[in-house]
């Protein structure tokens, strides 16, 4: 089939739109983010469509498509229309109090409700009614992220056999921790349907071939270099590793614009210290920043020569502050940074300088700019595009990345950071002070090596070629395909025959289990 002029259709949990209200009137103005950045150009070249919902509850919903229609991106948008009730059980519920905390290995965060499942499956069965109203025969079919796992299933209950892919933006867990989940059998099968999944990094991909093949009964794997596949009674779905990025040249052209110049030379003299060390995440617990916290504490305590010389930057920005466990994430990095400041401010000088907003772009590129030092230890996060960013926007190749283990970005960023297990406060502690001492060379050398491999595999390389991948089987040639590594030891790699691992449970539990109401 040619596919080269088919229309491409993008499915996320929301719009990447602006919605304001002036007076009676709405307007939409289109989002920001890395993913509409990468996915606008491939949209107006394929005409494309962009389905999810629209970030207002019904009542307002039933106006908002004339408004989308007014947006001029050269693609259209259509809305799903959740209630204040699915959102929250449904998007709230099931996705953050379930999937985002078991996905991120934090297990004892989740809240099993069996009232989230229900609601879960319907909001994916909506979004799922949307898409048949608006596909056409040789659409291309993208569904983005953890909250529409259920929805290829969805469609293919409603007859739909087109070719859909799906991404997982967000880690996928290791064999033990999925187990955990009450409805495993059914998110795999639902993934299943699918027939392209990608995944982050390698580490999710093999994550998931081994739930596939330890827990369903009936699926082979064809392992190869690049994307694998699975046959599922009779149909192939292809699964592999592409590791999403950033538009370095937007990043690195911004940064060199004269306002973002000034501001930078502006923040760094009003830090008035020697190094400004940064860190800037979304308010989560995944992304450590208690831990990251303790640990420029104990750097304090041991090396009482960074005192007066290091200021750590911290940027939280405000999210999901209507759930308890988010609320007293925010009191608790509020009470660690003024116990470090009260312990160790000096006239002039001050240890952490917190901020709970979220900044304006330019500002937020002028802040990775001054920083000398970017401190990113999340305990686990799919990619982490902080981490990309900071090294984009470093034009003076002098800064160094401090990267937890457990983030995507470690995988292909590894060269040239300093990675650290952040729940090793102490050895975060020493890699600051690494960092602190390290010589000019080696600083150099590093944020090279960095901004070489970010700008090589960048966010449109990202989005092309998973969108070959849907249609070639070998992508064997493009960057962005994660590829078995050449100097993994044998045994480490995955076998190139089918797994032939038994699963962990019998015929007569698939029996029972189809069985049982979902
Ligand atoms: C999920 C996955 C995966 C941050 N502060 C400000 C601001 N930001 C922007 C950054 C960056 C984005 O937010 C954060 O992206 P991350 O990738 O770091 O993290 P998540 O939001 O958790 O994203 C993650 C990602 O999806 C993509 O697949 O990498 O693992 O969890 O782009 O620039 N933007 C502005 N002001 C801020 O203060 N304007």
């Amino acid at each position: 089939m040619d596919t080269s002029d088919s229309r491409l259709v993008i499915v996320s949990n929301r719009l990447p739109v602006v919605l304001k209200k002036e007076g009676p009137r709405w307007t939409a103005s289109s989002g920001s983010g890395g993913l509409v950045t990468a996915l606008s150009p491939i949209l107006r070249k394929r005409n494309g469509l962009w389905i999810g919902w629209p970030g207002v509850t019904d009542r307002a919903a039933a106006k908002i498509d004339p408004v989308l229609a007014r947006t001029e991106e050269g693609f259209c948008y259509k809305s799903v229309a959740l209630t204040a009730e699915e959102l929250s059980l449904y998007y709230h519920g099931f996705s953050n109090e379930v999937l985002w905390p078991l996905f991120h290995d934090l297990q004892t965060q989740c809240n099993f409700h069996p009232d989230y499942w229900q609601a879960y499956l319907s909001v994916n069965a909506k979004f799922a009614d949307t898409i048949q109203e608006n596909i056409e025969e040789d659409d291309m079919l993208w569904i983005q992220d953890y909250q529409l796992m259920m929805a290829g299933r969805q469609l293919r209950d409603m007859g739909l056999d087109q070719e859909i892919a799906f991404f997982l933006h967000i880690p996928f867990p290791p064999l033990d921790l999925f187990l955990k989940l009450p409805w495993r059998m059914e998110i795999l099968h639902g993934l299943l349907s699918y027939d392209l999944i990608g995944f982050q990094t390698q580490r999710d991909l093999h994550n998931f071939l081994h739930c596939v093949r330890s827990i369903l009964e009936d699926v082979e794997i064809e392992a190869a270099d690049s994307v694998h596949t699975a046959l599922v009674h009779g149909r192939k779905v292809r699964i592999g590793a592409f590791p999403i990025s950033i538009d370095f040249n937007e990043f690195a052209g911004t940064a060199e614009k004269p306002q973002v110049q000034e501001r930078t030379a502006e923040i760094q003299k009003s830090m008035n210290t020697e190094r400004i060390v940064l860190g800037v995440d979304r308010l989560d617990y995944t992304k450590g920043i208690p831990q990251r916290l303790a640990a420029f504490k104990i750097a304090l305590e041991r090396y009482p020569e960074l005192r007066g010389k290091m200021s750590l930057v911290q940027v939280v920005v405000p999210s999901r502050e209507h759930i308890p466990k988010y609320r007293q994430l925010k009191k608790e990095i509020e009470r660690l940074v003024s116990e470090v400041n009260g312990r160790y401010t000096q006239p002039g000088w001050v240890p952490i300088h917190y901020m709970f907003r979220s900044l304006e772009r330019e500002e937020l590129l002028a802040y990775y700019q001054a920083a000398d030092i970017a401190l990113i230890t999340p305990l686990k996060d799919g990619m982490n595009l902080v981490a990309k960013e900071y090294c984009a926007v470093n034009l003076s190749e002098t800064g160094v990345l401090i990267l937890s283990e457990f983030a995507g970005a470690a995988q292909q960023l590894k060269k040239g950071a300093l990675l650290v297990n952040p729940y090793d406060v102490a050895s975060v502690a020493g890699a600051l002070h690494q960092a602190y001492e390290m010589e000019l060379p080696e600083r150099q050398r590093r944020m090279q090596d960095l901004r070489r491999e970010i700008r090589k595999e960048d966010i449109f390389v990202w989005a092309d070629s998973f969108v070959k991948a849907l249609y070639v089987n070998d992508v064997a040639e493009s960057p962005a395909v994660w590829t078995q590594d050449k100097n993994v030891p044998a045994g480490e790699r995955l076998s190139q025959k089918p797994f032939q691992i038994a699963p962990l449970f019998g015929p007569a539990y698939h029996r029972a289990a189809q069985k049982s109401p979902s």
